[in-house]
């Protein structure tokens, strides 16, 4: 496929800091081609919609992995795409992997740090979306064919479970809470079901914390979750388990602690206390059982791979041990962790590893081992819902997208609601 022009701007993510956002245009259909598409689609508004351009931009985290792929000043990102857009638009790439390794060469570093993380993955979300559309493909299932390219079949139809972050916490808020995501998990198997119980439950919660705290102190985080002077981590845990077991909510409860960010000198420091990693298990231990936790995200320091085999050891048969910034979307990091046994779920980010084809290699990989996987957005937001497609083209067990409110959360659900609705029609 090769692409007739490509456009690159600079837009504002939810945290108003600036970030890319790329613009595909293909190749005008050739007379053959139009011909060739009419006879075999007399609906001629497929032709019209090959024709015209796909559009993708990139998120940014705040609570990053030390390992993740660089991310360059999108000002700096446009000089480098000036320095390869001629290169690009001069090829006519077979495939997804063809583009992206090309752009893995050009960039010719670990990190990705010559070109930018962030630059290779617009590019890499634009070309999947116009290469899906010019074979006629949904996005999802365009993923879920690349899979197989890293032999890997996908047997299962499952749906990815909404992970909703109602209260946020850490480096996402300006909250004591030392805990970043605070999440309610919907037991349904019916995604439509588990996104209006999430609905439900997050008005419902939103009310009792302004009479708990006042409304003027019910503030939202990153993530659109509820940011209030919480006295403790298991304060907020009471309030929402409360709410569960009054309503008889099929929710359950989980945790991104992104412990990375209270590691210091040698501890975690939670609650004005400095824990060892033995203190630190056995406090989520106690949680885990009074709570009914269901998962538990980074909780433990980016290397600490010794002590998320032992959590996933003791727990892992009941709890969801979920890497994210020990794993960082990296292949070899996710293989040190199967070894060693460290975790059982692994947190897919585009942005942390910086393409499509090494993100589902990743996936491939995860699944190959019985791991499964989640799909997540970052903290600061486009209105892009490339995410949604992706957690559902790799059957992901969950997705992450934050509370279920502000456009920038809610595009991902709403095109996860459409490609479910479009699903029980078939
Ligand atoms: C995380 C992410 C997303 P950030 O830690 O899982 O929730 O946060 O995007 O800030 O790294
Ligand atoms: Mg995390």
């Amino acid at each position: 496929m090769k692409i007739k022009d490509i456009q690159l701007k600079i837009i504002l993510d939810s945290r108003g800091n600036p970030t890319l956002e790329a613009e595909f245009f293909p190749e005008t259909p050739t007379d053959a081609d139009l011909t060739r598409t009419n006879a075999e689609n007399s609906q001629s508004s497929s032709v019209l919609s090959r024709s015209s351009s796909v559009v993708s931009s990139v998120p940014a985290g705040k609570s990053k992995g030390s390992y993740e792929a660089a991310v360059l000043e999108p000002e700096l990102a446009m000089e480098k795409f000036g320095q390869i857009k001629k290169s690009i638009l001069e090829k006519d790439f077979k495939d997804q992997k063809e583009f992206d390794y090309f752009l893995i060469s050009l960039d010719g570093t670990p990190t990705k740090k010559n070109l930018g993380g962030n630059l290779i993955l617009v590019l890499s979300m634009c070309f999947a979306r116009l290469f899906a559309r010019h074979n006629n493909l949904e996005l999802h299932d365009y993923l879920r064919s690349l899979l197989s390219t890293f032999n890997f079949q996908l047997s299962t139809q499952s749906f990815p479970h909404p992970i909703f972050n109602v209260i946020n916490g850490g480096a996402h808020a300006k909250s004591s809470l030392d805990f970043q995501e605070f999440q309610i998990i919907p037991q349904s198997e019916d995604f439509a079901i588990g996104l209006s119980l999430g609905e439900e439950f997050y008005k419902k919660l939103q009310r009792i914390l302004e009479d708990k705290f006042g409304k003027d102190k019910v503030l939202l985080g990153d993530e659109a979750g509820f940011s209030c002077p919480f006295s403790s981590n298991e304060e907020a845990l009471e309030v929402m388990y409360e709410l569960i077991e009054k309503n008889k909510y099929p929710l359950r409860i989980g945790l991104d602690t992104a412990a990375t960010q209270f590691f210091k000198e040698n501890k975690y420091q939670v609650g004005g206390s400095g824990y060892s990693s033995e203190q630190i298990f056995d406090y989520y231990k106690s949680i885990i059982n009074r709570y009914n936790i269901i998962s538990l995200e980074d909780p433990f320091s980016e290397d600490s791979f010794d002590d998320f085999a032992h959590l996933e050891k003791e727990m892992g048969g009941a709890v969801l041990v979920i890497t994210d910034d020990l794993t960082v979307t990296n292949k070899e990091r996710l293989k040190k962790s199967i070894e060693t046994k460290s975790g059982n779920t692994i947190l897919i980010k585009l942005t942390q590893i910086g393409t499509v084809s090494e993100t589902l290699e990743v996936a491939a990989l995860a699944y190959e081992n019985n791991w499964k996987t989640i799909v997540s957005h970052r903290s600061g937001e486009t209105l892009d819902d490339f995410i949604a497609d992706l957690a559902v083209g790799i059957g992901a067990w969950g997705i992450k997208a934050g509370a279920p409110a502000k456009p920038e959360r809610m595009a991902k659900y709403n095109r996860l609601l459409e490609i479910w609705q479009s699903q029980l029609k078939v």
